[in-house]
């Protein structure tokens, strides 16, 4: 009987911290060997000529969330984790939300029923807190921390989502007892509601007022106020989606003061600008609406900032926040309360699947980012950062064996008919991006070839966490 399942061989091995060339040997679904060669396998993948990376690993996905009245997510996690894989992505981290008045215990367990059976990668679950009343602080919380749900997500904006400062730091003070890793949407709520409400008196309704009435300082403010909150209650916390210049000083500041912020950005705030909310002169008055997300893309200083952010260390984290809705669909973009003002047009973007593809182009392609810059970005800061180090991250024996085999010299036109989500389209439409993900291994199978998803649904499982020892009270 052969010694692996799988062997990869002839490729170069990339992590965080070096790129060498070697054989992988797979038993088990995980990495067995590494060696100069690796010839006794049941399989053998030829990868020469490319790179063996760890399989992408987006820490903050919304797939099949609650949208509000008549809005649904274009994603389920089928369709999601099938575009993930396709995207060489391995694992992705969706967020189970509470609707407020509802038990938030309640709303994880429907939320893992409809992903169990359902993916093709792995999938690891964090929480969104909408209501901490005293029961679901005392009880539902922390008992959900330690069954596995190890960080959550909580906003500063939004009707249905805000909490205000002293909810704020209630729910910090809880993650610290118990050791859970929050995230932050940093966006501030009455100052948005005051630009929003003026901007509509003036009669801005286009889908572009919503870049306006989010301005950098919107972010900035809130940053800052979450960033003084966490320092207040002694707690890292990871501030989500960074748009803009201004709140990436904020994070700046804040560590250079001592402070444990995390940060993260997306591929939106490198490429996408507010113009692009104007439509990209299309003919269609809400071809603006495909662009609009929260924050919003800002303008190219900002986005030459975050690169700076992303190659000095500001920035950790480089996730897709895929937020998918249809743009043709009543239930979508075009809803008619959107139609009637930007307030109401659902915030996202669908990114699942070019995530790596453009940060890679853009990156590692254009010689911003080195490699192993690259992997530490997309995926062995998620793994550290959630909870799945060691397991997942990294190449190394034990790990995991979820891989992208990737053409660093590939060129490709991002097109909406060849992406895999439930979108209906991308805000990346004819995007030339170099470099590739042609195979994607998960668990020491391959679940996407070439563009191919052939993997089986139900090939993924949903992963339970524990306690990062580091995000425990020392005293
Ligand atoms: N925040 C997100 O993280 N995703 C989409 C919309 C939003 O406001
Ligand atoms: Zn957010
Ligand atoms: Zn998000």
């Amino acid at each position: 009987m052969p010694d692996f399942d799988l062997a990869i061989r002839g490729g170069t091995l990339v992590t965080a911290a070096d790129t060498v060339r070697a054989d992988l040997g797979i038993r088990d679904g995980r990495i067995a060997a590494i060696a100069e060669r690796i010839a006794d396998a049941t399989r053998t993948i030829d990868a020469s000529g490319l790179l063996v990376l760890p399989g992408g690993i987006d820490s903050h996905v919304h797939i099949a969330q609650e949208s509000g009245p008549g809005i649904v997510m274009a994603d389920d996690f089928a369709s999601a984790t099938r575009a993930a894989a396709a995207g060489g992505n391995t694992c992705v981290m969706p967020f189970a939300l509470q609707p407020r008045g509802s038990s938030l215990r309640a709303a994880t367990q429907a939320y893992r029923a409809l992903a169990e059976g359902q993916c093709h990668i792995d999938v690891a679950i964090h929480l969104i807190v909408s209501d901490p009343t005293p029961a679901v602080l005392g009880q539902e919380l922390p008992a959900l921390i330690a069954e596995g749900y190890t960080s959550f997500k909580v906003f500063m904006t939004y009707d249905d989502l805000v909490l205000n400062d002293r909810q704020l730091l209630d729910v910090f003070d809880l993650a610290r007892g118990a050791g859970a890793r929050v995230m932050v949407h940093a966006e501030g709520y009455d100052t948005i509601r005051y630009m929003a409400e003026k901007l509509e008196r003036a009669g801005e309704t286009r889908p572009y007022g919503h870049a306006l009435s989010r301005p950098q300082l919107v972010e900035r403010e809130a940053a800052h106020r979450a960033i003084s909150h966490a320092e207040l209650v002694d707690l890292p916390i990871v501030i989500v989606h960074v748009s803009g210049e201004q709140a990436m000083e904020q994070i700046a500041w804040a560590r250079s003061r001592g402070l444990k912020i995390h940060a993260e950005t997306c591929p939106q705030y490198l490429t996408l600008t507010a113009e692009d909310l104007k439509g990209r002169g299309a003919d269609d008055p809400m071809a603006g609406a495909k662009y609009v997300c929260s924050p919003p893309p800002r303008d190219t200083a900002s986005q030459e900032a975050i690169w700076r952010g992303i190659q000095n260390g500001v920035f950790e984290l480089v996730s897709s926040d895929h937020c998918p809705f249809r743009y043709d669909d009543a239930r979508g973009k075009l809803n008619p309360r959107g139609q009637q003002s930007f307030r109401y047009v659902p915030n996202g973007l669908p990114g699942i699947e070019t995530r790596l593809p453009i940060l890679f182009s853009e990156g590692v392609s254009a010689g911003r980012i080195s490699l192993n810059r690259f992997v530490e970005l997309t995926a062995t800061n998620h793994a550290k950062l959630y909870g799945l180090y060691p397991r997942k991250g990294s190449i190394g024996i034990g790990f995991d064996a979820d891989l992208t085999l990737w053409d660093p010299n590939r060129r490709e036109t991002i097109r909406q008919d060849n992406l895999h989500h439930g979108s209906d389209y991308t805000p990346w439409e004819g995007f030339s991006v170099t470099g590739w993900p042609v195979t994607t291994i998960a668990r020491g199978t391959v679940v996407a070839e070439d563009g191919r998803v052939i993997g089986d649904l139900g090939h993924g499982q949903v992963l339970d966490r524990t306690i990062d020892p580091a995000l425990r009270p020392t005293g």
